[in-house]
């Protein structure tokens, strides 16, 4: 199977219900709380679009004593051809690996782990054709970084060591894969050459948190709240579902997340 199927062909996926206490998100900047009641239905909204692009979706229950559970992408990144448990930088959320091991347990034949040492979250992970891109930030250093691309190449993955801009987030709050060619990257992270090898499509001035989009086989999920970049990609052609991010945005959350995408050789769809 060609390696770019693994970038945005998938038929499983696994998401995690928001507790209340995500409420209590980490978030950068604050601009009030997120609204419970709204984060669920942004989260069930979310869930139904995964479903429509094609995908089997396995909803874990919510945990209260991690208000950030709900970005199950973070303590973890899947392939076809195995999981890796990851090490979240964020004290808050290290507990989260082992609330998602037995998840990935069910699913994987293959679960692997980070070696003792490092941080790495799965946000700062950009999987392309060419390479697993592993963005250095202050939730993922070098030690994470490296155990990491250990961990790849049992899977028979390339990865590569890059910088996430100062300031960001994540690696993936500033760039998203919209298909084998294509980057939509703010132009700071654009500028930066790191995607030469690519088309790079720049988010319109002040739209910057529309970076954080979705490619799901032939769905690009973007976030509802940035029209121009919405009417941007619509006019490349990409088929492109608005998607509501109003309440986990306030907690610097954008669509890719809340899943765990992969392609499941054992499924027909
Ligand atoms: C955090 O700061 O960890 C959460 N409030 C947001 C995590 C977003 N995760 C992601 O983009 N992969």
């Amino acid at each position: 199977m060609p390696i770019f199927r693994t970038c945005y062909h998938f038929n499983s996926a696994i998401v995690r219900k928001p507790s209340s206490s995500v409420v209590n998100g980490l978030r950068a900047e604050d601009r009030g709380n997120p609204d419970y009641e709204g984060v669920k239905s942004e989260h069930e909204a979310y869930v139904k679009v995964l479903e429509t692009a094609g995908m089997a979706v396995t909803v874990l229950p919510a945990l209260d004593a991690y208000p950030d559970s709900i970005f199950v992408e973070d303590p973890a990144l899947v392939f076809s051809e195995g999981a890796i448990l990851l090490r979240p930088g964020s004290a808050s959320r290290q507990g989260e690996t082992k609330e998602i091991f037995p998840a990935l347990q069910d699913n994987f034949d293959r679960v692997l782990e980070l070696p003792q040492s490092g941080y790495a979250d799965g946000g700062d992970i950009l999987v392309t054709p060419g390479s697993v891109m592993i963005g250095l930030s202050a939730r993922t250093d070098l030690a994470g970084a490296n155990g990491l691309m250990d961990q790849l190449k049992k899977l028979g993955h390339k990865g590569e060591i890059v910088n996430t801009p100062k300031g960001v987030l994540h690696f993936k709050t500033a760039c998203s894969l919209l298909d084998g060619e294509t980057i939509l990257v703010t132009r700071h992270m654009s500028e930066s050459g790191l995607f030469e090898g690519f088309r790079n499509m720049i988010l319109p001035q002040g739209e910057e948190p529309a970076a954080n989009a979705l490619r799901i086989n032939e769905t690009v999920l973007v976030s509802a709240r940035y029209k121009r970049t919405l009417d941007m990609l619509d006019q490349a052609g990409y088929p492109v579902v608005p998607v509501k991010t109003a309440e986990i945005e306030k907690i610097d959350a954008g669509l890719s997340c809340m899943s765990l995408r992969w392609f499941s050789k054992l499924m027909k769809k």
